[in-house]
């Protein structure tokens, strides 16, 4: 369907195509396979020029919108969700910098990120906080001119590949959600080391990995923001980040939807294509309807998000709930459409589908933000 894209924005699509077509796909299955950071494939992708899409001009970025960002989120998606994962991650990692950094801060961090020279991550999970966001347990301790911080973080995407994170801790556990605040902690600062990569279901192509912090030193101006303010920053990069993964669900399903009909006009039962049987075309109906609808919520929900910035969650959360429960649908009955095909290592069908899973639970579970959306719907109807 017509995206009523402007020029610049068809742009942006065309150059993410043309990468995704020419070295996401033909690398994807090599990259899941050996669990390889896709290095090469983000260094295309910087040189491109899609790096700093979302990130000021003044700082060496783009100056793009959300939409435009989640235009190339989306076109990646549908290669490969690792790769978009790990391209995406490094968007996340900056935005506390962009929504509560100093200005100094923004010219040190952000053009590097902005060129691809650097990675970002953003550092927020734990053991026992990931829905519970202000349940954290790091610390962050002022010590004459420096923050002494002590703690482990869990699951952060672009560990070990990432030169520069974003990590919440507590400045106060007494106050709890307002007792926390963001830091920015560089690779090679002292006592600040990331664990092996975890092996994982899908996205095997991008980097999770523990990042620990046993009395890592940096200097007192590395905090971000007033102290105390974490938590509202960790919500409103959040809320700026979800509509990419949105994004993502959506190529991801385009993908998936690509695959099953061509599959399926090629496939021969009965002495005829499976496409002309209907129970495989009603299959194939829901998937493009879903698909198509997921997508026109996220393109919606990006673009509310960059005219209201002040009203960001709901919209958010909307998006990012139902265009990734459809990437779960779309990629499951892909794989029912191409049958034992599907099923096959030897096919990217089933990646699809391992990879999809994630989509449910990074960025903030769907439960968390269905329960976004009731409170919303709570307060407004107050109103
Ligand atoms: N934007 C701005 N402020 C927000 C906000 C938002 N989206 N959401 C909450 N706040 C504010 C609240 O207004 C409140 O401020 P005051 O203390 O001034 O009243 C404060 O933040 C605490 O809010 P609340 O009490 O609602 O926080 P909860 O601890 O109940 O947490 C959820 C709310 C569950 C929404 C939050 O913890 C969350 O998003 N969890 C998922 C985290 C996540 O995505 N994890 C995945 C890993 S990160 S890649």
């Amino acid at each position: 369907m017509e995206r009523f894209l402007t020029e610049e924005q068809q742009m942006i699509v065309d150059i993410a195509r043309q990468i995704t077509d020419e070295l996401i796909i033909p690398n994807r299955a090599e990259l899941d396979k050996h669990h390889q950071f896709p290095r090469e494939i983000l260094n295309a992708i910087a040189q491109a020029d899609l790096m700093g899409l979302s990130i000021p001009e003044d700082y060496g970025g783009y100056g793009g919108s959300i939409f435009d960002s989640i235009l190339a989120i989306e076109e990646f998606g549908r290669g490969c969700i690792a790769v978009g994962t790990a391209y995406a991650a490094s968007g996340l990692g900056v935005l506390p910098l962009i929504v509560a950094g100093s200005d100094e801060q923004k010219q040190t961090y952000l053009p590097p990120v902005a060129s691809g020279e650097k990675f970002a991550a953003f550092g927020l999970t734990e053991a026992n906080a990931g829905s519970d966001a202000s349940g954290i347990r790091t610390t962050a301790v002022l010590d004459g001119d420096q923050w002494v911080l002590n703690g482990t973080k869990q699951w952060i995407t672009n560990g070990g590949e990432a030169q520069i994170y974003l990590v919440v801790a507590m400045t106060d556990k007494s106050r709890g959600a307002r007792g926390a605040s963001i830091f920015i902690v560089e690779d090679g600062d002292p006592g600040f080391s990331c664990g092996p990569k975890e092996h994982k279901m899908g996205i095997c192509a991008s980097s999770t990995t523990e990042l620990i912090f046993k009395d890592c030193r940096i200097p007192q101006d590395r905090l971000v923001g007033r102290k105390g303010t974490g938590f509202i920053t960790v919500m409103k990069t959040l809320d700026s980040s979800r509509p990419g993964i949105a994004a993502l669900g959506v190529g991801l399903a385009q993908g998936a939807l690509d695959m099953a009909v061509t599959y399926a006009k090629q496939r021969e039962q009965f002495g005829k294509p499976i496409i002309s049987f209907q129970a495989v075309q009603h299959m194939l109906a829901d998937m493009a309807t879903q698909t198509e609808a997921a997508r026109a919520l996220t393109y919606a929900a990006a673009k509310h998000i960059d005219a209201n910035p002040k009203d960001m969650s709901k919209a958010s959360s909307m998006c990012k709930v139902f265009a990734t429960d459809v990437a779960m649908k779309v990629t499951t009955d892909a794989v029912q459409v191409m049958g034992g095909y599907g099923y096959m290592c030897e096919y990217p069908a089933e990646k699809m589908m391992r990879d999809a899973k994630i989509l449910q639970i990074y960025e903030g579970t769907n439960q968390v933000q269905r329960n976004v959306i009731g409170q919303e719907l709570n307060k407004e109807y107050n109103r």
